[in-house]
C-alpha cells in the first residue's frame, strides 16, 4: 500500500508516519508514504491557495489549479490509485470501508482547508468523499490521519491476525474490559480490585466472562451493533444466547 497526502499542512502527517508504528510498517516496505505540499503547485509570486467563493458565502475556498497540479503530481486517475477526499459530506467510514481501503494499491488522500474545495476538483478528479462521522474539523487532515491508522493495520502482514481477530468490532461486539499489574491499588475510591475471575486461571471461565463483559457495554453504549450483528448472523449460539440473558437481566431491571 502507498499512502499519498495531499495537503497545505503535510507535516502534521509526517510527524504521524514517523511515530513508532506507522515507520516499522514502513521500514519492512509493507507500507510507502509520500506527501505532497498543494503550495508548492500556486505558482504566482504569493503562492496563493484560496480565494473567495463565487455566489458570496462566509470564509474562502481552496483554489482549483494549484490543487489541480498537485494531484497531477500524485497521479490521480492512474489504475491502482484511487482518490479520496476527506469531507463532512462524504459517505460514513466504517471498518468495513477500512479494511476495503487497505486493500487498495495505493491511496490518494486530499485535505481541505478553509471551507473547503472547488466543486470542479471533486467532479473531475475525487473517487470517494469520505466522513469520518457527523461534525466539522478545522482541517481534513485530521480525518485523514484517522483514516490512515484505521486502514494501514488492516493490511496484510502488519498487525498479526490474532491480535485483529481480538479487537473491537471484529466480530460486532465491543472490548471486554482489561486490568494489568498490581493486582490492588490504592486509589481516590479506595483498594480497586482486579476481578477474581481473571486470577482464577480457569480460561474457559474467563473467556465467558469477558464474552458477557463485551455483550453488557455493547448493550449499553452500542445497541445499534448488537442489532446489526444479529441481522448479519455474526453471532454464534454461544453469544446469541448470552445476548438474550443479558438483554432479559438489563430489562428487568
Ligand atoms: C466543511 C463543511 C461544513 C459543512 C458541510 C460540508 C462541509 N465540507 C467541508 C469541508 O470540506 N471542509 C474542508 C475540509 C475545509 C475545512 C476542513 N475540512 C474538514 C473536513 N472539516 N471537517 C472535515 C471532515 C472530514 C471527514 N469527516 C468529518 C469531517
Amino acid at each position: 500500500m502507498k499512502y499519498t497526502v495531499v495537503s497545505l499542512f503535510p507535516e502534521i502527517i509526517d510527524a504521524f508516519f514517523a511515530t513508532s508504528i506507522m515507520s516499522r510498517a514502513v521500514t519492512r516496505g509493507i507500507v510507502e508514504y509520500r506527501s505532497i505540499n498543494i503550495r508548492d503547485y500556486a505558482l504566482d509570486r504569493h503562492s496563493t491557495c484560496d480565494d473567495a467563493p463565487y455566489g458570496g458565502g462566509a470564509g474562502m475556498l481552496m483554489l482549483p489549479e494549484p490543487l489541480a497540479r498537485a494531484l497531477n503530481a500524485a497521479g490521480a486517475g492512474a489504475p491502482g490509485r484511487r482518490t479520496v477526499y476527506l469531507s463532512p459530506g462524504g459517505r460514513l467510514f466504517t471498518q468495513d470501508l477500512a479494511k476495503e481501503l487497505s486493500k487498495e494499491t495505493e491511496l490518494i488522500l486530499v485535505c481541505g482547508r478553509y471551507e473547503g474545495i472547488d466543486q470542479r476538483i471533486i467532479d473531475l478528479y475525487i473517487d470517494d468523499e469520505i466522513s469520518i462521522g457527523d461534525y466539522v474539523l478545522s482541517s481534513g487532515e485530521t480525518a485523514a490521519l484517522v483514516l490512515i491508522d484505521a486502514s494501514y493495520r488492516l493490511i496484510d502482514d502488519v498487525i498479526s491476525a490474532e491480535s485483529l481477530d481480538e479487537e473491537s468490532f471484529y466480530g460486532g461486539l465491543l472490548e471486554y474490559p482489561q486490568y494489568t499489574r498490581p493486582e490492588i491499588y490504592d486509589s481516590i475510591v479506595g483498594e480497586a480490585r482486579v476481578p477474581e475471575i481473571l486470577l482464577s486461571g480457569h480460561h474457559e471461565n474467563i473467556r465467558r466472562w469477558r464474552l458477557r463483559k463485551r455483550i453488557e457495554k455493547t448493550l449499553v453504549n452500542r445497541p445499534d451493533l448488537l442489532r446489526k450483528g444479529m441481522e448479519k448472523g455474526l453471532f454464534d449460539d454461544e453469544t446469541r444466547k448470552m445476548i438474550d440473558e443479558v438483554s432479559s437481566a438489563a430489562e428487568e431491571l
